[in-house]
């Protein structure tokens, strides 16, 4: 067990500076409406330090900054975008720790989390994403015995991208790796509640990248993610977060014709088939792991699976084991590696998390385990934190049908498939769902008939940097990860060419 120093006190991995600048064109900038905005440590609730607060004049600079790099970055060789992914990757896993550490501070969220999974990932999304440039092959096809159409991919110029605070450094990653590797320049604005870690990996990473080609513009959504988004000189923009704000950054694209990817909310239902409790062995211990996985990140995870539906042949003793498995999670400092469970990653999302755990009581739902905030104790008692709370009810409920965005699972059971399915796919969102039967068979038909983008069979939570992921209905669309996110950022030039000198 390790428990990481407090950053910026004696023995810490990472130091935040007092105050951060924007990064505009390779250089530190200040806000041009000289304003900051504090930001505190959902681990403590503390202010860690003060972040530039962008506005509509710092986006321009962003952009002015972006398209002068464009000219030669839109021409780089795959060989280039290549070496360069590589070389922030590199730096990235020279810095694990300090990255996972300020990561956690400025989320809340388990070191053992950001050192295992957060920074790893976006490290391999990284080498992904440059071995897939250099694979890419354009096509070519004949027309006739004289003419051929060339197919080609080429960068969009320069792209937006809008990012959540739930992995801040992850979704930065998810969308940077393959808009570099397309070619593009980059205007990325994070969330307002987790401004700070980007800009520690800026501080690492920022001289390996040519000036202008990745620009940060930190800031509120109105003032800073508005004019990104809806300025006429992006090729793209593509956002991670909520619902409603997806359908604002949609209108806004309307204006510009111009693509948009939306990664949005979710309400995913995990599905536990009655097999699943026939034999007590490893299998059955994965699948009540799977059942807890609703608490992972403090169920601040689009995808959390946070509806639960159980089959009713099992429900007495999967209720029983379940609880048990919620009991073992380990909820503590953040920082502490043995700690499974750390903090929510801001005070509007832990109020917002109780106003659903009450709303759920209200409407009949009954509170299984947990349905409180918890005190740690000591400074971590000013912390976002709460246990985590199974409760029972049908999927009418409010907490069925809404995203929390917690540590909250609403638990129900079904009678056979066809219920199964029915309560499954009586949502409005599509984005994740798990299926758990040792029938092969079941858990392939289930699978397939779920209307979600991703279907964990026998597993969840896995983010392979090569299986796409992305939403069905009101939780989006356009992909992110896979080696199709190249063509999300690139355009197709067709040449079409006549090696004839006889006229048409
Ligand atoms: O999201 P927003 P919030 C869900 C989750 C959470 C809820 C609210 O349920 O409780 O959304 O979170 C920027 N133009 N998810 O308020 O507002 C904003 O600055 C341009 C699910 O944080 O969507 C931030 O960078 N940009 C989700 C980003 O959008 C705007 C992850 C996300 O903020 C903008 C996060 C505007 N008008 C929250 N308004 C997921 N799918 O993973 C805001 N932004």
């Amino acid at each position: 067990m390790v428990v990481y120093a407090n950053p910026n006190t004696d023995g810490a991995v990472v130091h935040f500076k007092d105050r951060y600048d924007h990064y505009i064109g390779g250089e530190w900038k200040a806000p041009a409406k000289g304003q900051y905005f504090e930001n505190p440590t959902p681990i403590t609730g503390e202010c860690f330090t003060t972040v530039a607060r962008g506005t509509a004049e710092d986006i321009d600079a962003a952009l002015d900054a972006a398209h002068t790099a464009a000219k030669t970055w839109n021409k780089s060789s795959p060989t280039e975008r290549a070496a360069l992914l590589l070389a922030v990757a590199d730096r990235m896993e020279e810095n694990l720790e300090k990255l996972a550490v300020a990561e956690s501070w400025d989320n809340g969220k388990a070191v053992r989390e950001t050192l295992n999974a957060d920074i790893p990932l976006a490290i391999d999304h990284l080498r992904y994403f440059a071995g897939a440039i250099r694979a890419q092959e354009g096509s070519l096809s004949q027309i006739d015995d004289d003419t051929v159409a060339y197919h080609y991919h080429e960068p969009l110029g320069v792209v937006g991208q809008i990012i959540p605070w739930n992995f801040p450094i992850l979704m930065a990653i998810w969308k940077i790796a393959p808009a570099l590797a397309g070619g593009n320049c980059i205007v990325l604005k994070p969330a307002e509640q987790t401004p700070a870690s980007i800009m520690v990996l800026m501080e690492l990473v920022g001289d390996l990248i040519p000036p202008g080609v990745l620009n940060v513009v930190n800031g509120f959504g109105l003032e800073a993610g508005k004019p990104l988004a809806s300025s006429p000189r992006i090729g793209k923009i593509a956002f991670t977060g909520e619902t409603t704000t997806g359908r604002m950054i949609m209108q806004y694209a309307t204006e510009n014709i111009i693509p948009v990817s939306l990664e949005l909310g979710g309400k995913s239902p995990n599905i536990f088939f009655g097999d699943v409790m026939d034999a007590d062995d490893s299998y059955l211990d994965k699948a009540l792991e799977g059942f807890t996985f609703f608490a992972l990140n403090q169920g601040e995870v689009c995808t959390c699976p946070s509806r639960a539906l159980i089959q009713e042949s099992i429900a007495d003793d999967f209720y029983d084991l379940g609880i048990e498995r919620v009991k073992q999670i380990k909820q503590g400092n953040p920082l502490d590696t043995d700690t499974m469970m750390g903090a929510q990653a801001s005070n509007d999302q832990f109020e917002k998390i109780m106003s659903y755990i009450d709303i759920g009581k209200q409407g009949g739902a009954e509170v299984l385990i947990g349905g409180e905030a918890v005190d740690l104790g000591g400074e971590l008692s000013g912390g976002y934190y709460v246990a985590p709370t199974v409760l029972r009810g049908s999927n009418d409920m409010r907490v069925f049908q809404e995203e929390i965005f917690g540590p909250v699972v609403a638990t129900t059971t079904f009678k056979d498939y066809d219920d199964a399915l029915s309560i499954a796919n009586d949502t409005l969102f599509g984005l994740g769902a798990g299926v758990w039967s040792r029938n092969g068979n079941v858990a392939y038909r289930a699978g397939r008939d779920i209307q979600a983008g991703r279907v964990w069979v026998n597993n969840y939570h896995a983010y392979p940097a090569h299986a796409a992921f992305g939403g069905y209905k009101m939780s989006g669309f356009g992909r992110e990860t896979h080696l199709m996110l190249l063509e999300a950022y690139q355009q197709t030039k067709n040449l079409l060419v006549s090696y004839s000198e006889q006229p048409q």
